[in-house]
């Protein structure tokens, strides 16, 4: 073939244009030169990351801010295997992305051949769809559907396999097709008044919001349907930040000790309105523990099947436009009436008011702790105080995500960023590129464990060359801390959970970005507000004194499993 005829894989860079795709985050191989090259000749932008891996935490990222799917790309064999925690983390987030690998080519892909694994059913489990494009005629449909796929609820990664004989194979005759988007319904009116009908009798409902409501976009809706019914809400860890947690009404999120489901009032709530909610995010004997908790299950697909979740009424449609008709066919409620059958706000879920007190007492200790190494709470209230409203912080899994998911006030959706679905370590160094990409003007904070910083720091390379600036604070206590708490929790001690880390100041200058080292409790909003307004990588290594989470152990209970 010469360089001036059309292969497919430019037809393959022509559909992701097509799909609207800006950037494609991956590493290169020698069996996807040409889509490599493709990319170069066209609108999208190639951002070539340190490990595939890193590239596909971009992905996910992007596609989590964006709504439309991240791409990351790599060859076959060891560079697709390490795409495949990202993709993975993506599904289990509820979040679009499309993996795009190599694969050895059809001419000997049934036979023993260097580097070859069989590479779709290895991502099988963890996408929507993981398929092979054996042919170069059906790349814009498999692309087209790919996409499709990724983007409709439930959202997730979907992985294409693309042999190095495909991609290298003359374009055929064929053009990408038209992108349709299913539109969501309005509500059924019938299931709509059964649903109000419970509403009316209930004495003491509790809405719960997941990340399908920040998806849809029902933050607002969500905000009239509690104000017109008095029903205070409480979030998933995704859901953080779809209602204000500033709003009289909000609970904040659930989902980390065990008597917070008590705080939250669970426990006595005789209707759970769940806007948006995956079962994978915690489970739900967790806010149904006897399983008779009577459930209104608002998303835009039927709920999965669990003995904690009895739906008795599911509205599967556009969640504000359910929430909006659900708000009146059960309404109008008389000022002060505030929920079905109570008197008050605060009788709707016994525990609402001392939930909100309780964490906003523990933040203002924080706020005042001057200990040295640093309490988490002083950590989580210097970020908050760092960051603006619309700021985005991604808060990386360990001890830290705990305190930042209990603690952090979040007010806008999408804004604290968690991974709940798999919890994997690692996402945020690279996730923070591709919210970068996503979200060009807001600051980007990066809340890490020393144990998950260094799984992905090679990314911090990638960042300074794609000229992104954000911060990454560093919780430090040379160890793997949740692991640590919950072996002295369950075993009585801890062993092999310490290391040694190195110099963060001296490792970020090594790249060329900037390290700081906080040595007084004094020190950290100081140095964050000094990095954020900095235009380059600033790593902050902020030790951390962790027996706090034994004292919190006392007053809330075991952690809960959805942790780790
Ligand atoms: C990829 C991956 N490996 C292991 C785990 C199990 N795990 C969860 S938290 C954690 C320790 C995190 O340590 P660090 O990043 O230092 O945060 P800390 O708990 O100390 O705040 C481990 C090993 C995981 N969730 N993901
Ligand atoms: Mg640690």
């Amino acid at each position: 073939m010469t360089d001036s005829s059309p292969s497919t894989a430019a037809l393959i860079v022509s559909c992701l244009e097509n799909e609207g795709v800006t950037h494609v985050f991956g590493i290169p191989g020698e069996e996807n030169i040409r889509l490599v090259d493709a990319i170069s000749r066209s609108s999208i932008r190639y951002v070539l990351a340190r490990h595939e891996q890193g590239a596909s935490f971009m992905a996910e990222v992007y596609g989590r801010l964006t709504g439309r799917a991240g791409v990351c790309s790599a060859t076959l064999g060891p560079g697709a295997i390490n795409l495949l925690l990202g993709t993975a983390d993506a599904t289990t987030n509820s979040t679009p992305l499309v993996a795009l690998s190599a694969q050895v080519g059809m001419n000997r892909s049934f036979k023993e051949s260097h580097q070859g694994v069989d590479l779709v059913p290895m991502f099988a489990p963890a996408v929507k769809w993981s398929a092979l494009v054996a042919t170069p005629g059906a790349v814009p449909e498999m692309i087209r559907k790919a996409f499709k796929l990724a983007q409709t609820e439930r959202p997730g990664a979907v992985y294409l396999a693309i042999p190095e004989d495909v991609e290298a194979a003359p374009a055929p005759e064929a053009a990408p097709l038209p992108v349709n988007v299913p539109r969501p319904d309005e509500p059924s009116p019938g299931q709509v008044e059964r649903a109000a009908a419970l509403l009316r009798t209930a004495r003491a409902p509790i809405a719960l919001a997941g990340h399908g409501a920040a998806r849809a976009g029902a933050g607002p809706a969500l905000r009239r349907f509690a104000e017109a019914l008095g029903i205070p809400v409480a979030t998933t860890f995704h859901g953080k930040g779809v209602f204000p947690d500033d709003h009289p009404l909000a609970l904040g999120a659930v989902g980390f000790m065990r008597h917070d489901y008590v705080n939250f009032g669970f426990d006595r709530a005789d209707l759970i309105i769940a806007v948006g909610y995956e079962l994978q995010e915690f489970d739900p004997a967790r806010i149904n523990p006897r399983g008779d908790t009577r459930i209104i299950h608002l998303h835009r697909f039927p709920a999965e099947v669990d003995a904690h979740y009895d739906v008795a009424v599911g509205l599967h449609s556009d969640i504000g436009r359910s929430l909006d008709a659900l708000a009146e066919a059960a309404g109008p409620r008389a000022p002060g009436n505030a929920s079905p059958g109570n008197a008050s706000p605060g009788a709707a879920a016994p525990g609402g008011r001392g939930i909100r007190a309780l964490l906003a007492a523990e933040l203002a200790r924080g706020q005042r702790d001057d200990r040295y190494p640093l309490a988490p709470a002083r950590i989580v209230a210097d970020t908050r105080a760092a960051l603006r409203r619309e700021d985005v912080v991604l808060v990386d899994t360990g001890a830290l995500k705990m305190w930042m998911a209990r603690l952090y006030p979040t007010y806008e959706p999408n804004t604290c960023l968690f991974s709940n679905g798999l919890s994997t370590m690692a996402w945020t160094v690279p996730g923070a590129i591709g919210a970068k990409i996503a979200r060009p003007d807001c600051r980007v904070l990066v809340a890490t464990g020393d144990g998950a910083f260094l799984m992905n720091s090679q990314e911090i390379e990638t960042a300074l060359r794609l000229g992104l600036a954000f911060v990454i604070l560093i919780w430090v206590d040379d160890a793997y801390g949740l692991i640590s708490w919950k072996m002295d929790l369950e075993i009585g001690r801890n062993v092999d959970t310490t290391f040694g880390n190195p110099d963060f100041v001296g490792y970020a200058e090594s790249f060329g970005a900037t390290g700081y080292r906080i040595t007084s409790a004094a020190d950290l909003l100081p140095t964050l507000r000094t990095a954020l307004a900095t235009e380059t990588v600033s790593v902050i290594a902020c030790p951390v004194d962790y027996s706090a989470n034994l004292e919190l152990i006392e007053s809330l209970g075991d952690l809960d499993d959805t942790l780790s």
